[in-house]
């Protein structure tokens, strides 16, 4: 139960160790403006000692300048970015990384729940790391280049210039490690920052611009080894379980700090929130007084900048996956001196879409569904002149629906996501890229069937390594559909151009034993609402703006429109539960001018 004093630790004892919630104070990580850099700045990945809970002992990282989250990168529209990134980083990888033998143990409680290693043995190939990485600006229109290809690294002791276009509208992007294989444990270590581009449009509209009343907000979580006292060590933990491959660490963790409190004045804040953790998808639910407050949010926001008018939140809370970013502003002002309120996560885990009513945010903790406790943050209201904005109606005209006759010649592409089950070893999760067949193909096949029409597709590539077969024309609208036949939400990236969501409808599907082989898949799936799905698939207003990482839910194909535009190269589209990226669920692309098309030799 959550009280509104600060102080009182969930007491459950079958949880380990307590931290006391909201009693650190929210960092803000160190701003790193380009224009005050002429555009030049240095970025050192280093280890380093840092805080997470001022109850616990201090953990070794990796981070960028030495800091969890690294310094949070401002750049304005139309000026070019320049980064030197040195790898300086110093090995072993700062964290434990373990599967405990059984999914819970001896009280019942699930491992991923509590800190230690729950019996496991830390896997000597991650304790092996020494350090080598790649920066990825997530969100960035980048020249390959300089994109961050997974396997283009850097070992320890070098280092890279890479150069940002910043042509690119307003939003909150992040740079994070990107290698290949271990994105999952390097990110985890610390490897992750913010970074804002601004430009006119936004600053026309008045909305709060840096310190004190536009935050960032990174929030991720994680899990510590245990001292053999009982109490935590500090040592990061990156746990699985046999029966969940994902790490869903107990300890969601904001901008570098455990459960953290943030003070503010009876005003409105522009928060710039970004799901950094590797899995687990939020639902956040703002709560005062017993009661979710969630008019108090509007979203203006949402992964590439601004929507074209501000949304209320879903009434179950605001939901992040992944990688998905949400620029909200949050009214405080006619709030007293001394008013609290919590930030609460009420999404199970591995998150399959499923509801949960925010008015029961404050019992959301739920050990099954991997979720140890529902705390995120909390706002506290002090004393300061209150000051009221008014929040435009029209935030921007820049963008609208694709047209049908933008659609209309838009090749079509279809991905099928899939879980293959292997024997001694956690499950790969694919992307299948799918090609027609013709109708007397008797290879095994996927018919997806929409509307009574039958499309008969085979598998063409399947893991990351296998041939590329995607290579969009730059300037055309492509279509993309990605079809989910697991059980789990996935949220979905492509590097480079934002997309626009076209679709989400519900399918039902088979697959028949043995259907999943290492590359052929045999399915047959139909649009329409299987009998026992119980999600409404629909699209929420905050999605309908320009995304670079889409939820795909379970029982769901999702349709999306994308035209990349000025960059040729290599690129990659993954999950980015990052557990899943490192086990093949990413796959290359190739952007291409049109004029080159006739030349390409491609079987
Ligand atoms: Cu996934």
């Amino acid at each position: 139960m959550i009280r509104t004093s600060a102080g009182d630790a969930p007491s459950d004892i079958r949880l380990g160790p307590r931290l006391l919630p909201f009693v650190d104070r929210l960092p803000v990580p160190r701003r790193l403006v380009a224009a005050e850099n002429e555009g030049r700045l240095v970025v050192r990945m280093r280890a380093a000692q840092h805080r997470f809970h001022r109850d616990m002992p201090e953990s070794t990282i990796w981070g960028y300048d030495g800091t969890v989250p690294g310094p949070t990168i401002e750049a304005e529209r139309g000026h070019p970015v320049t980064v030197e990134w040195h790898n300086e980083l110093i090995g072993p990888l700062p964290v434990v990384v373990t599967t405990a033998p059984g999914h819970a143990d001896a009280n019942g409680v699930p491992v991923q729940c509590v800190p230690g290693l729950s019996g496991g043995a830390p896997d000597l190939n991650a304790a092996a790391l020494s350090g080598h990485a790649v920066v990825h600006l997530h969100g960035g229109l980048t020249p390959a280049v300089y994109d961050g290809w997974a396997e283009n690294l850097l070992a320890p002791g070098q280092s890279a210039v890479f150069h940002y276009p910043t042509d690119q509208r307003a939003a909150l992007l992040w740079y994070h490690d990107h290698v290949m294989g271990v994105t999952r444990f390097d990110v985890y270590a610390g490897l992750a920052g913010m970074w804002i581009i601004r430009d006119k449009r936004e600053r026309e509209l008045g909305l709060p611009e840096g310190p004190p009343f536009e935050v960032p907000i990174l929030i991720q979580d994680r899990n510590f080894d245990l001292e053999e006292n009982g109490g935590l060590s500090g040592r990061l933990l990156h746990k699985t379980d046999p029966g969940v491959m994902e790490a869903f660490p107990p300890f969601t963790v904001v901008n570098g700090k455990v459960w953290p409190v943030l003070e503010v004045s009876p005003a409105l804040y522009r928060l710039r929130m970004l799901n950094g953790s590797n899995a687990r998808t939020y639902r956040l639910v703002l709560f005062k007084d017993g009661a979710p407050e969630l008019d108090r949010i509007t979203q203006i926001g949402t992964d590439h900048g601004l929507l074209r008018g501000p949304v209320h939140v879903p009434s179950d809370g605001l939901v992040l996956a992944s990688a998905e970013r949400a620029d909200v502003l949050v009214d405080f002002s006619d709030l007293e001196p001394g008013s609290e309120l919590t930030l609460l996560n009420t999404a199970k885990a591995p998150f399959d879409g499923s509801p949960f009513p925010a008015a029961n945010a404050e019992t959301a903790a739920d050990l099954d569904g991997l979720l140890a406790y529902p705390y995120v943050m909390r706002f506290r209201v002090v004393a300061g002149q209150a000051t009221r904005r008014t929040i435009p109606q029209v935030l921007t005209t820049d963008y609208g629906v694709p047209s049908s006759q933008d659609l209309g010649g838009a090749p079509r592409r279809a991905i099928a996501l899939v879980e293959r089950e292997l024997v001694g070893g956690p499950n790969m999760l694919t992307m299948r890229e799918l090609a027609p067949v013709a109708q007397d193909d008797h290879g095994p096949v996927v018919t997806v069937t929409d509307n009574g029409r039958a499309e008969r597709y085979r598998v063409v590539a399947a893991h990351f390594e296998d041939a590329t077969t995607f290579f969009p024309m730059l300037g055309q609208y492509e279509i993309w559909q990605l079809i989910n036949l697991t059980g789990d939400t996935h949220p979905i990236h492509l590097h480079l151009d934002p997309f626009q969501i076209l679709s989400r409808r519900p399918i039902r599907y088979e697959i028949p034993e043995g259907g999943t082989q290492d590359f052929a898949l045999t399915a047959a799936v139909v649009v329409e609402r299987d009998p026992d799905d119980t999600l409404d698939h629909t699209i929420d207003d905050n999605e309908r703006g320009l995304k670079d990482t889409i939820r795909v839910n379970p029982h769901e194909i999702v349709e999306l429109a994308v035209r990349f535009t000025n960059h040729s190269g290599r690129y990659m589209y993954h999950c980015h539960i990052l557990e899943h990226e490192d086990r093949d669920m990413m796959r290359p692309f190739v952007t291409m001018p049109m004029e080159l098309m006739p030349f390409m030799v491609t079987s």
